[in-house]
Formats: C-alpha cells, structure tokens, sequence
C-alpha cells in the first residue's frame, strides 16, 4: 500500500523558535519515518506582513538548512519553497470562490495580526485560503502543527468538504496532527502570549540558532511567577508552567517527576538546569546548521529536487480540479 503523506510549513518570517521546533519541527522529524513528506518554507505567507527582501531570500535558504538540521532528511522527503511551484495560487484562486467572507473574518490568527494595523492588506485576510491550497494541492492525510493553527486546518476542511460535495470526491480531508503537549509555548517574558518568532523583542524568544550563553541568560531573565515551590498550574503561574511544558518536551519527563525532582529547591536551580537542557537540544542543530549553509550547491539541489517531485504531483490535482470547474483544456 501506498504511504500516506504528511505536509507542513513554516513562514519564514523570523528567527526559528523552540516553539516551533516544540510545536511542529520536533513530530515532523518522527512522522517523516513512516509517511510520505513534503515541508514547505511558506514564503508567500510571510508577505503578509513586511519583509526586507534580501533578507526573506537569505532566510528561505537558512530555512531549509535549520529543516535538515533538526533531522528532516532531504533526501527521502520533499523540501520545498512555496513559491517554487506556482500550483499553490492557482489552487488558491479557485478554492477562494468557494471560501465566504464570513469564515475569513472569524480566524483568530486574522484578528489578531491586524489588530493594530492602519492599512490591513487582502493577503492577511485570505491567507487561510493559500494554507488550504497547500494542504488539498498534494492530498495531505495528516498536518501537524502547533495548536494555533487548528482553526485554519479545520477551515480546510470545510473548504475541500465543500468542493468535493460540488462536484465530485476531488480532495482528500486531512486530519490535523496537534501535539499534546507543547502545542502552544509561550513568551518568555509575557506568558500569556504565545511565543512567535517575529516577536520584536528577541528577549521572549528562544531562537534554534542562539548560542549556549545566549540561551542560559534568556532562561535565567525569563518570567516566573511569585512563590518559591515548582508547581504545574496554567492559571496562577502561567511562566513557571511554561518553562514546566518546554523542559517536559524536551525530556519527555512527566510534570510528576519533574516537580519532585525539584521539590524544595529554587527555581534558579530549575531554570539552571532546564538551560542545560535546552542548549543540549540545539546545540548539535546548531553545529549542523554551521556546516550545512556553507554549502549553498548541496541546498539549491535539494531545492530544486523537491519543487520538481512537488510538481509532479500537485500537477495531478490542479488538472484534475480544472476539468471539474469547467476550464477549457490548455492548447498543448
Ligand atoms: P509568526 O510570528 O511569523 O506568526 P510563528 O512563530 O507563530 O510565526 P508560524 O510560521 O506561524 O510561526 O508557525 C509554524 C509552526 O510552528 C506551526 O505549526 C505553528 O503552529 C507552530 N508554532 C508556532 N508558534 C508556536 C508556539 N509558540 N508553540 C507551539 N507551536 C508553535
Ligand atoms: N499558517 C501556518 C503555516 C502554513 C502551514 C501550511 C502549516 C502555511 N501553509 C500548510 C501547515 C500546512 C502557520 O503556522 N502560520
């Protein structure tokens, strides 16, 4: 029997965080063993919100390297820049006129990055339409990603249930794969945001690529809450339980255990060591990283690999939904 595929993205938008790598680069690593793969550097999402263009360019790149480097393996799976295949806006365009207004205005994600803008750009408002012609383009059985894009999956699914109930089955459902724990890491600094990685302030952030003195001082600064015993408890000590949830990610240790291993001690002595945890983790992505973007040839070949395989087979879907909608056959 056929693999079943999985696909995901990232907006290279910022510095990878460990709430990315938490919330999605960590399960993509273990589900690549047993399905088909395709990870997207989403770069036509990232400009909905400004980009300096060289440096969009130069963090596509690092991108791919920083996939590699935590484990995705090029060579058995597909890597691809967004932008690469430009099957992703034309599905885009048709799968538009079958999304209302309505269902765009609700998306949280929608309301909050256009909150305080004065000038709200279309493509923030239908960016969950190209997230849903990322997924539907090459059948995806299974996403994952971190809990703040459940609304956006859940909306692709209405929109390729739609399609498919126009006409005939066209698209696969695909199922959101959301981790049970660390699916939304907070800011290290104000616990009650989720940690992003265009955060202004570098400060709330653990990026992958931060050196080990870097990480320890960012840990040792990072919020916690009054009171001197470790306690799991989201409501009333929503920082400590945030470095709680990292450090359980990283050690896949039960809070139990955790919180008896700390039990009477400081919290100087839990964020000491959970820094040594965390610089354990990325250190070696780090190293990894260092040699792989030097060698711009090997990252241009996995690139050009993957939007080649990548249009292959979203060619399939796109030609079928075509004749669905009733466009004349292209003059060969
Ligand atoms: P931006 O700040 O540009 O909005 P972001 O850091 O929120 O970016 P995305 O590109 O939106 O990151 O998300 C990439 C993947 O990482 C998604 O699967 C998302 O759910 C996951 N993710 C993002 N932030 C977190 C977080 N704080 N905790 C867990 N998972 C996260
Ligand atoms: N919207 C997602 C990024 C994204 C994505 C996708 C995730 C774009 N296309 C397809 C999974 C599948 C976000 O994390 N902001």
């Amino acid at each position: 029997m056929d693999k079943k595929t999985i696909l995901s993205g990232i907006q290279p938008s910022g510095n990878l965080c460990i709430g990315n790598y938490i919330g999605a680069l960590k399960h993509w690593n273990k589900l690549q063993k047993d399905y088909e793969s395709i990870f997207l550097v989403v770069d036509m999402h990232a400009i909905t919100t400004n980009q300096v263009p060289s440096e969009l360019r130069k963090r596509c790149l690092s991108f791919v390297a920083q996939y590699i480097a935590c484990g995705i393996n090029p060579e058995k799976n597909d890597i691809i820049i967004q932008s690469h295949n430009s099957h992703h806006a034309e599905l885009m365009w048709i799968l538009s006129c079958f999304t209302y207004q309505g269902e765009l205005s609700r998306m949280t994600q929608y309301k909050s990055k256009s909150k305080n803008l004065k000038n709200i750009n279309t493509g923030l408002f239908t960016y969950p339409i190209l997230m849903a012609a990322d997924i539907l383009l090459y059948q995806a059985d299974l996403v994952p990603v971190g809990s703040d894009q459940k609304q956006h999956l859940e909306l692709s699914r209405d929109i390729a249930q739609r399609f498919n109930k126009h006409y005939t089955d066209t698209f696969k459902i695909p199922e959101p794969f959301i981790p049970k724990n660390g699916s939304r890491i907070m800011s290290l600094q104000n616990p009650n945001n989720k940690m992003s990685k265009s955060d202004s302030n570098s400060n709330n952030i653990i990026s992958l690529l931060d050196d080990p003195n870097l990480i320890r001082k960012k840990i040792n600064r990072a919020v916690t809450d009054s009171g001197s015993e470790l306690t799991f408890d989201k409501k009333n000590k929503p920082g400590l339980s945030n470095l709680i949830t990292i450090y359980k990610a990283l050690t896949s240790d039960s809070i139990d255990v955790i919180e008896k291993r700390f039990l009477g001690k400081m919290y100087s002595h839990f964020k000491s060591d959970l820094a040594d945890i965390i610089i354990e983790t990325l250190s070696p992505i780090r190293d990894e990283y260092n040699m792989l973007i030097k060698d711009k040839d090997y990252l241009m070949k996995i690139l050009a690999k993957g939007s080649n395989n990548g249009f292959r087979k979203s060619r399939n879907t796109i030609s079928k939904v075509y004749r669905k909608v009733g466009f004349l056959p292209k003059l060969k």
